[in-house]
């Protein structure tokens, strides 16, 4: 009797042992992982954590970033002269009290006062110039002009392009508006936090000439954000209401700015998919009943004629729906089928582009370890940049491997889709500059090397990339005098 009780309780200790090991295990892992998302200070043109570094190794490394040397910095990567109009504006970052229009007040962090900020609309041609200010938010702001391919100095990215700008301090961007299309900006100082407090916004650049081809007769501007955990569209709770007489070709530019994939149908006329990420689609068809996925951080503008009856709704499960024009509410149809972009409009005859020999191939698998989101296993800065030079052609492999939808986002530029589990897109080109990509998929994306400097690529949704699904393109010769790290206080992506 004496011996099995002192078994038992031989047991009791051991599984108490285990479940206490077990504990500390998780703890250890976590704190190890998460140490990731704020190192010391890392220089992100070498992707070296310094506070690793013995004093040699760091005097090396400077020795690397010796401008005598042929070596460029970012910092001195400008916008060139140009002879367009300058377009000026003023943003204000400070803490502000919102009252939504459900009642309820949210403390937000905003742009000239409201969330989203400015819709900022500029022309093609033009030199756009936006000076931030910023009152009173302690961490430091930043401004990251989403989609558009801005020079090195100018992408907005806290410790690789600049320092966040301190309370009371301010710093001016300036690039030139180059391809028309629907964009965001929102701030790349611990990014999700700050887009999440309300720092964000819908950039709209219009073509100089309307081409002939625009059927559109009016447009509107759908901007999707998660206030804390509030969606809002157009800052308000309620949905949108859009004017639109019979007859009407709405162009319906929607931006994904939450960190979810929202799913769009449309009800009460058939529609077109215009453009994604800003560029437009070749002979784009008609679609009806068919659900249009859109990734955090992706952009669709949507053709949508007012039919006789008077009123279109755009319903999605995420928010409050959108009606165009004011006539009988149309009937909701469930279900459809997804969009699906790999073979939607038509090919461009003699597309040279297609048969380009890339100088250069990655592959990268977006997963999940315990505690962070990775890149072929490793997590922000120890993922090995993507070391390119000018002129290269770049082949991109991704491939979801789990952990969620992952929209994979690269800055300065835009790349092309050339294939989706190994076949080939049969219908218009198709250029993105953030590829929503679900768990199994895998796509072939084509990049230019045509913006030296160095750039993040990292999932919008940016709770992942806080997590560790962020890394670097870095091109050979650029440097930074900036750091990412506790030390500077710049955290892009936490
Ligand atoms: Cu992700």
């Amino acid at each position: 009797m004496a011996r099995r009780k002192s078994v038992k309780r031989l047991i009791n200790i051991g599984l108490s042992l285990i479940v206490v090991l077990i504990v500390v295990a998780a703890v250890t892992t976590y704190f190890w992982q998460m140490r990731l998302q704020k190192p010391d200070e890392v220089n992100m043109a070498n992707m070296a954590d310094m506070a690793g570094m013995t004093h040699m190794e760091h005097m090396a490394s400077m020795a690397v970033s010796d401008p005598e040397e042929g070596m460029v910095s970012c910092a001195a990567i400008m916008a060139p002269e140009s002879s367009g109009p300058t377009r000026k504006f003023d943003m204000t970052a400070a803490r502000t009290t919102l009252k939504l229009d459900n009642g309820k007040t949210a403390d937000a962090w905003t742009f000239n006062g409201s969330s989203p900020g400015p819709e900022l609309r500029v022309t093609e041609g033009d030199r756009v110039v936006v000076t931030l200010h910023n009152k009173d938010i302690e961490d430091g702001v930043t401004i990251h002009w989403h989609g558009i391919a801005v020079p090195c100095s100018q992408d907005g990215i806290a410790g690789v392009t600049q320092d966040a700008v301190a309370p009371g301090g301010q710093f001016t961007y300036t690039f030139i508006a180059t391809t028309p299309g629907t964009y965001w900006y929102h701030s790349h100082q611990m990014s999700s936090i700050q887009a999440s407090k309300g720092l964000l916004g819908a950039l709209i650049m219009e073509p100089k000439q309307q081409p002939e081809s625009n059927p559109s007769t009016s447009e509107a501007t759908a901007f999707y954000q998660q206030l804390g955990s509030t969606m809002l569209v157009n800052g308000s709770t309620n949905g949108l209401s859009v004017p639109g007489k019979p007859g009407e070709q709405v162009r319906l530019r929607l931006i994904n700015a939450g960190n979810e994939t929202m799913e769009f149908d449309v009800d009460g006329a058939p529609f077109r998919v215009m453009a994604m990420d800003g560029h437009d689609l070749h002979n784009p068809g008609q679609l009806d009943g068919t659900i249009v996925p859109v990734g955090a951080g992706q952009r669709y503008d949507l053709l949508i004629k007012v039919p006789e009856s008077g009123q279109v709704v755009v319903n999605s499960p995420e928010s409050s729906p959108i009606t165009i024009g004011n006539g009988i509410q149309p009937q909701h149809s469930e279900g459809g089928q997804l969009f699906l972009f790999v073979n939607y409009g038509t090919p461009l005859p003699n597309d040279s582009a297609l048969h380009i020999e890339p100088d250069r191939r990655f592959e990268l698998k977006l997963g999940q370890t315990l505690f962070t989101k990775s890149i072929n296993g490793k997590s922000f800065h120890e993922i090995p940049p993507m070391d390119v030079k000018k002129g290269d052609h770049i082949l991109i492999t991704v491939s979801n491997e789990g952990g969620g939808d992952h929209p994979f986002h690269i800055h300065g530029h835009v790349f092309r889709v050339l294939s989706r589990d190994g076949v080939a897109l049969q219908g218009s080109p198709v250029y993105l500059d953030t590829l929503l990509t679900k768990k199994g998929e895998t796509y072939e994306l084509m990049l230019e090397a045509n913006n030296p400097g160095l750039w993040m690529a990292h999932c919008h949704d940016l709770k992942h990339a806080s997590m560790g699904m962020s890394m670097m393109i870095n091109y050979q010769g650029i440097t930074t005098p900036y750091r990412v790290g506790t030390k500077s206080g710049n955290l892009p992506d936490l």
